[in-house]
């Protein structure tokens, strides 16, 4: 492990939540930690015990009392000497407390910045800085559980995995290079071939897993189309258990893009209800068309709508297009509608678990409560720039058997790969990073 950054300044925050709590913990990070809790504590604490303690401003009066935990750096979650205040979480009495510690030299903490230290005195890498903040704000159990894998290091570590396999080809073809008697034997060796291939695979297992995790965090739009009365704002309504949209059995009823979240195992799902698309000569109506078809462009998924009582199926759809048919509580023979496409009545409930199980499969995660962590777009679109340059770097080796560009592909390869875990990564990248995390955090 390299030595840690020590930086110069000392940052504190409270690291527990505004408004009044049994207790409420402030957090002090930097080189003045033992002058701090000197001051304030009246001792630096053995590190790592709860030890009580009585908090005094300057004019020596008690401000609180409570618990301080101090751990010396690098040991600390921060890598820097760290101190804990563990007071009453009244919010004026955190407030003096904070005041007396920022009068005493420490400055406040910007959000993510304990974090943001940790990760620049490699305490953990940035997907594991990432999942901190994605366990935190987690809104489905499934989430927490696939951030806590992350924070872990389980995504960091297939991704290093595949980052090993990517520079042991480069050396091996830059190898190759510099020997060039024997690059002839290298471009005809089957062995760089079947490396790539396997890279390829190897990646290619990551970005699924990955496109689970994304959703588990960021979720996905799904948009509810079709024609006027085909039941879109009663299936909107079924799906979130709540009167959220208007039914009745006028055509055109829905105007406006209505939204609501709707949790599908662990998924956080947005549905959208929208205008049932069809010409209108009212001005209303049209401006509510309009908006339904700029919603679908948007959405991850288009549940398209059909009444199987008088309509059938369209001949083509999208590619995130799931055609349904409802209303099928009216047919006589619901088993004679085409199979394979969900049928379903949004007035009996009917057929809505097999709707809902193959939303999952459209969206890719048919199985989120299994081993899913949590990632990031930011993830998958680097993992996606390091797909495309192992397939650069398969055609020039096909084309031109050019080991040269091969090795500048791989080369780009590990540049997006090492870009996920931190390791080469912009500082404004990291800035943008840390910056969404809370303070104290
Ligand atoms: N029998 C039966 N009626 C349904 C079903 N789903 C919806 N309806 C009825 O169809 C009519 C239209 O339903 P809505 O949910 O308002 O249809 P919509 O697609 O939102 O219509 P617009 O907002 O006008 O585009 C209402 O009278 C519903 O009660 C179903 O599965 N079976
Ligand atoms: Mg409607």
């Amino acid at each position: 492990m390299s030595e840690p950054t020590y930086e110069k300044d000392t940052i504190a925050a409270r690291a527990t939540a505004p408004g009044r709590g049994g207790i409420g913990i402030i957090r002090v990070s930097g080189p003045e930690v033992t002058r701090i809790s000197e001051a304030v504590a009246g001792r630096i604490p053995e590190p790592r015990y709860a030890t009580f303690a009585r908090f005094r401003d300057e004019n020596n009066q008690v401000l609180d009392e409570g618990i301080v935990l101090f751990f010396p750096g690098p040991d600390s979650f921060t890598g820097e000497d760290v101190l804990e205040i563990q007071g009453h979480g009244g919010p004026v009495v955190l407030e003096m407390l904070l005041s007396r510690i920022v009068s005493l030299g420490a400055r406040n903490a910007r959000p993510g910045e304990f974090s943001q230290r940790a990760f620049l005195n490699d305490k953990l890498d940035l997907t594991q800085a990432e999942a901190i903040a994605d366990l935190i704000e987690s809104s489905t159990e499934a989430a927490a559980r696939g951030a806590i894998r992350s924070l872990q290091g389980e995504f960091s570590a297939l991704v290093n995995e595949l980052l090993a396999q990517v520079i042991e080809l480069r050396v091996y073809v830059e190898a190759a290079i510099d020997f060039p008697e024997e690059e002839i034997d290298f471009i005809s060796n089957e062995r760089v071939m079947g490396r790539l291939k396997e890279i390829q695979e190897t990646l290619a297992s990551i970005l699924d897993q990955s496109r689970a995790g994304t959703l588990l965090i960021e979720g996905a739009s799904v948009v509810l189309t079709g024609k006027p009365n085909a039941g879109k704002s009663s299936l909107m309504n079924r799906l979130t258990g709540r009167e959220t949209s208007i039914v009745t059995d006028i055509p055109g009823t829905t105007r406006d893009v209505i939204g609501d979240v709707l949790q599908l195992d662990g998924i956080p799902l947005r549905l959208l209800d929208t205008a049932g698309i069809r010409e209108s000569a009212d001005q209303i109506e049209a401006e509510g068309v309009k908006r339904a078809q700029a919603a679908q462009q948007e959405a991850d998924l288009v549940l398209h709508l059909v009444d199987a009582s008088t309509d059938t199926p369209p001949e083509t759809t999208g590619p995130r297009e799931v055609v349904v048919l409802n209303k099928i509580d009216l047919l006589d023979n619901p088993d004679d509608l085409p199979s394979g496409t969900p049928k379903i009545s949004a007035k009996t409930g009917e057929g809505l678990e097999n709707l809902k199980i193959r939303l999952k499969e459209t969206l890719g995660v048919s199985d989120a409560e299994g081993g899913g962590f949590t990632a990031r777009s930011r993830h998958m679109a680097a993992l996606n720039a390091a797909g495309d340059a192992l397939l650069d770097g398969k055609r020039v080796l096909e084309d031109q058997q050019a080991g040269e560009l091969l090795a500048e592909e791989l080369r780009e390869c590990q540049r997006h790969l090492s870009e996920i875990t931190g390791e080469f990564s912009a500082d404004d990248l990291l800035g943008e990073i840390f910056s969404s995390f809370c303070i104290g955090k």
